[in-house]
């Protein structure tokens, strides 16, 4: 038995993806001094590149490939960072033409020379119709997952894909197939779950910056790339802005585990956010020509513009509702000695303020409950692990408290989910709101508890199917829910300091 290696599904994000040190095998990338336009290194891909340009590292980048570059020193040189320059095509010789387009990044400048495929001629002017319709139907549905399967029905159309489908993450980056459009060459991933491990957080990262990223063939080998010496200590370039820059062996070995030869995605971005991914997939190898990259990209900004749009719409609108049961409650709290009970008469609002289905306030002794609870003795069960927890929090809020404290597995049918915030420091006063149990089904496109054949910390080789039942679990808080609370709060903090000081004046 060989040693097993220390890689597993825990460090699978700390691989540096965009430093492989090699390129993709579909043409050549050049790193250039930004300042002094020297070669620093090159991946070059077909061989009589060099033999009939001669040597390209070393060299200034005007004087190589019969001085190409010469005319666009100046504008290369001007770049700022994050910019990009097409710099066009040319007609390498033997190694035949390639489309070429600069990038500055910290200090240097990325050149990526990528072969021109069979039909990239084409402009984005020739699909713009395609663009236009995609947008006036995408425009038309208030919908987001109807304006997913748009989308993903005019990718496939533009680029030719076997399949393309919509990837949606959740809050703890999982995700789902949420829609897809395909042919018979390849099976239906529609409403299957994957788990955050498949798509680690440093290529979600990298994703969030960088929207588009086509693997032309799984199953290629990589072209490494020839180093100034002055180079060859340090860590590999960072080609994070390089179409060619060449992908993680993990993640090709998915791709030949789920059949496909070629992918391409497209990053859905929301609010700054990595939503989801427009994911593409092909049976065999294939290569997609930039403008219809870029026409894809555009579909992809248009999505997330529409995602966004959506996702804010309905924010605002639960955020304006609160605010309506916020201004009742405290109206009713603020009217009266004891605002303790006055709070307890308000199990609409008090309920509405965080979508909970029950609630109970625990104060000097007291414990008024509201709708669907657990028992007073097992609240003041509750009251005192909260009491007891260090360190002390202002909220406490779990969608599946069960498994952070096992006694709550008792009432788990009322309160699987917990929302707390604590009114006082002195005694344990707290005000909690319950969510019940909500069992769910979750179809995972492959166990998600192993990796493939065991504890290894390969992709899975399996994509079937695998159900499992979530159970003990409520529906989440969200961000909304907890600003909910955290406004009460400082309202309850705001109105028992107010009366200690009246209370203080009263005895002056
Ligand atoms: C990358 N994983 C990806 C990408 C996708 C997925 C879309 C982006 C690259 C691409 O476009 O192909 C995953 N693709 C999916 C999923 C669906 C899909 C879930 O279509 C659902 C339908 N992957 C693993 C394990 C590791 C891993 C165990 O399964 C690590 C141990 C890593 N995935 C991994 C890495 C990348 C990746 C490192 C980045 C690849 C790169 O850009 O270099």
């Amino acid at each position: 038995r060989h040693e097993e290696h220390a890689v597993d599904l825990s460090n699978c994000a700390q691989e540096p993806i965009h430093r492989p040190g090699a390129i993709q095998p579909y043409g050549a990338v050049l790193v250039v001094d930004a300042e002094s336009l020297q070669v620093l290194e090159a991946a070059v891909t077909r061989q009589e590149m060099r033999e009939e340009f001669g040597p390209l590292v070393g060299a200034h980048v005007g004087a190589i490939f019969d001085g190409f570059f010469e005319p666009r020193c100046g504008e290369l040189q001007k770049l700022k960072e994050g910019q990009s320059l097409l710099i066009g095509s040319y007609p390498f010789g033997r190694a035949g033409a390639h489309y070429v387009l600069a990038h500055r990044t910290p200090g240097l400048v990325l050149i990526d020379m990528e072969e021109r495929v069979p039909g990239d001629a084409g402009t984005l002017e020739e699909l713009y119709p395609s663009i236009q319709a995609c947008i006036a139907q995408i425009e038309q549905t208030s919908d987001t997952i109807e304006a997913c399967a748009i989308a993903s029905a005019y990718v496939r159309q533009l680029a030719g894909f076997d399949r393309t489908l919509i990837y949606q993450f959740d809050s703890r980056w999982n995700g789902a197939v949420v829609a897809e459009h395909r042919n018979e060459r390849l099976p239906s991933y529609l409403g299957l779950r994957f788990p955050e491990s498949d798509i680690p957080a440093q290529a979600r990262e990298l994703y969030r910056r960088n929207r588009v990223r086509l693997i032309a063939d799984s199953d290629y080998t990589p072209v490494p790339f020839e180093r100034a010496p002055a180079r060859r200590q340090l860590e590999p370039t960072d080609l994070s802005q390089s179409m060619l820059r060449s992908v993680s062996p993990m993640h090709l070995q998915y791709m030949k585990n789920m059949d496909t030869g070629a992918s391409m995605s497209i990053s859905i971005i929301s609010e700054g956010q990595l939503w989801g991914l427009i994911s593409c997939h092909n049976l065999e190898p294939m290569r997609v020509p930039v403008h219809v990259r870029t026409a894809c990209e555009f579909i992809g900004q248009i999505l997330s513009l529409q995602i966004a749009l959506k996702e804010r719409a309905v924010s605002v609108e639960k955020r304006i509702a609160r605010r309506a049961v916020q201004v009742r409650l405290l109206g009713h709290m603020a009217g009266t000695e004891d605002f303790i009970s006055a709070l307890g008469r308000e199990e609409e609002s008090l309920l509405g303020l965080t979508s909970a289905t029950g609630a109970a306030i625990v104060h000097n002794g007291q414990c008024i409950r509201l709708g669907a609870c657990p028992s007073t003795r097992q609240i003041e069960e509750i009251v005192q692990w909260l009491g007891s927890r260090t360190p002390q929090e202002e909220i406490f809020s779990s969608h599946a408290l069960g498994a952070e404290w096992a006694p709550a597995l008792a009432f788990a049918d009322v309160a699987s989910g917990l929302l707390a915030i604590s009114i006082s420091q002195l005694h344990d006063s707290f005000v909690l709101w319950f969510r019940g149990e909500v069992v769910q089904t979750v179809n995972w496109g492959g166990d998600p508890r192993k990796g493939s054949h065991g504890q290894s910390p390969s992709p899975r080789m399996s994509f079937e199917s695998w159900k499992e039942t979530l159970r003990h679990q409520s529906l989440e808080w969200d961000e909304l829910d907890r600003d909910a609370a955290l406004e009460l709060r400082a309202a309850i903090v705001d109105i028992v300091l107010r009366k200690a000081e009246e209370l203080a004046a009263l005895n002056e």
